[in-house]
């Protein structure tokens, strides 16, 4: 096997064509079926052909590479980016594995490595549809939702050539699959800190999102007496601290106000309508729906106290995924032969994985991320540590009983 530090910087090659395939302006924004996409498929696809992968685009934009025959080991991640992100998230998931297939002499077992067309959600407002469609699970209404231009995403599909109609047939069959390995970036603080390059993950986190809009009464700043104002704004702020004052005082849980807009949001008007989101993330599912409920709770009394009316619905929710505790020992004893120490942590972020495991035991491999920083320009990863990743999955394939 090629030493570690020449194979990270055959991917830190790799990676710096992919990061042109973006639009202008800071970081990374490449969004699924869009020219960025398919300009970061035509170089994938030199990527797979030299990794001896044979490749073909399936009907929900995944580019999928395969060597051998019989039941495989998938391997993969996502193509798309946030706006104004990094060159890491995601698409190093790709590029790292088909570098451990075409330096791997020969391979025990079929191997596919997969880039998902769509998993940030930012396009569309749903994820993970690639991933979700290995199991068959798409929500119906996913390829009918639209974009901030009314672009639907199933218009968007057979914009960029695929037949979404044919999404459904995409499920697999659990008995040609071996598991999934993702390997990502960490896109937090706890390996640099610990000084490790590489981690295992035990459970991705479970999410749910609320869309909330609190309406009371707009009024002239100057003219409206404090006595009997029904301030839309005021009310959203009691919530926005209790989401934090929540999630602060119970261990695991993460809660966040992300978005909040204020109308008629003038200097010199009384807000008479805000309209916000809270998700909340935790490795255990318990915790976050007792959470979620505590503040449509809380919510419900402010709005009360404070005469508005309130409209709170859960929008979106994802369970928990624990990794598969097999592959987590198999991963686990790779990164040690590697070097590491085989440290493992929970993901706060949500991966393909947390898909793919509606199919397949799944285990995720994490690379150290300077500064613990994400979804940002200067996300980054070093070919050393790159380099032992790659070792690490050839070792992971090779020993994969
Ligand atoms: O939201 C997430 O955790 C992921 O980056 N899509
Ligand atoms: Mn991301
Ligand atoms: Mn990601």
């Amino acid at each position: 096997m090629t030493d570690p530090t020449t194979l990270g910087q055959e991917a830190a090659h790799w990676l710096k064509r992919l990061e042109a395939c973006s639009e202008d302006g800071p970081g990374v924004t490449r969004l699924p079926f869009t020219p960025q996409h398919r300009a970061a498929l035509d170089v994938l696809r030199d990527l797979y052909a030299s990794a001896g992968l044979e490749t073909h685009l399936d009907a929900a934009g995944t580019l999928v590479g395969r060597r051998g025959d019989g039941p495989a080991l998938l391997m993969g991640s996502h193509q798309d980016s946030v706006r104004s992100g990094g060159a890491y998230d995601g698409i190093m998931g790709v590029v790292l594995p088909a570098l451990a297939v075409k330096h791997a002499k020969d391979l025990p077992i079929a191997v596919e490595v997969l880039a998902f067309a769509d998993e940030e959600g930012v396009r569309f407002p749903t994820a993970l549809v690639g991933s979700r469609a290995l199991s068959g699970r798409v929500p119906p209404d996913a390829l009918a939702m639209q974009d901030s231009s009314g672009i639907s995403m199933a218009a968007a599909m057979e914009g960029f050539g695929l037949a979404p109609a044919k999404v459904p047939s995409l499920a697999r069959d659990p008995t040609t699959v071996l598991g999934y390995l993702e390997t990502h970036i960490e896109q937090g603080p706890v390996l640099e800190t610990a000084g490790e390059a590489l981690g295992v993950v035990t459970a991705i986190c479970g999410i749910e999102r609320h869309s909330v809009t609190f309406t009371g009464q707009a009024g002239h700043a100057g003219t409206l007496p404090m006595e009997g104002r029904r301030d839309a704004l005021t009310g959203a702020a009691a919530l926005v601290t209790e989401v934090e004052r929540l999630a602060r005082n119970t261990p695991g849980l993460r809660g966040t106000v992300g978005e909040l807009h204020v109308f008629p949001n003038a200097v010199n008007a009384v807000p008479g309508a805000v309209r916000l989101t809270v998700e909340l993330r935790s490795a255990d599912d318990a915790q976050r729906t007792a959470a979620g409920h505590e503040l449509t709770t809380f919510a419900h009394e402010i709005a009360r106290a404070r005469g508005l009316t309130l409209d709170m619905a859960r929008s979106y929710a994802q369970p928990a995924a624990p990794c598969d505790q097999g592959m987590r020992g198999a991963l686990q004893a790779a990164v040690r032969r590697a070097g590491g120490k085989g440290l493992e942590l929970p993901s706060g972020a949500t991966h393909d994985a947390s898909a793919v495991a509606d199919l397949c035991p799944m285990a995720m491999l994490f690379v150290r991320c300077r500064d613990g920083v994400s979804h940002v320009p200067e996300e980054y990863s070093s070919p050393e540590d790159m380099g032992l990743a790659i070792a690490t999955i050839s070792d992971f394939i090779s020993n994969l009983k």
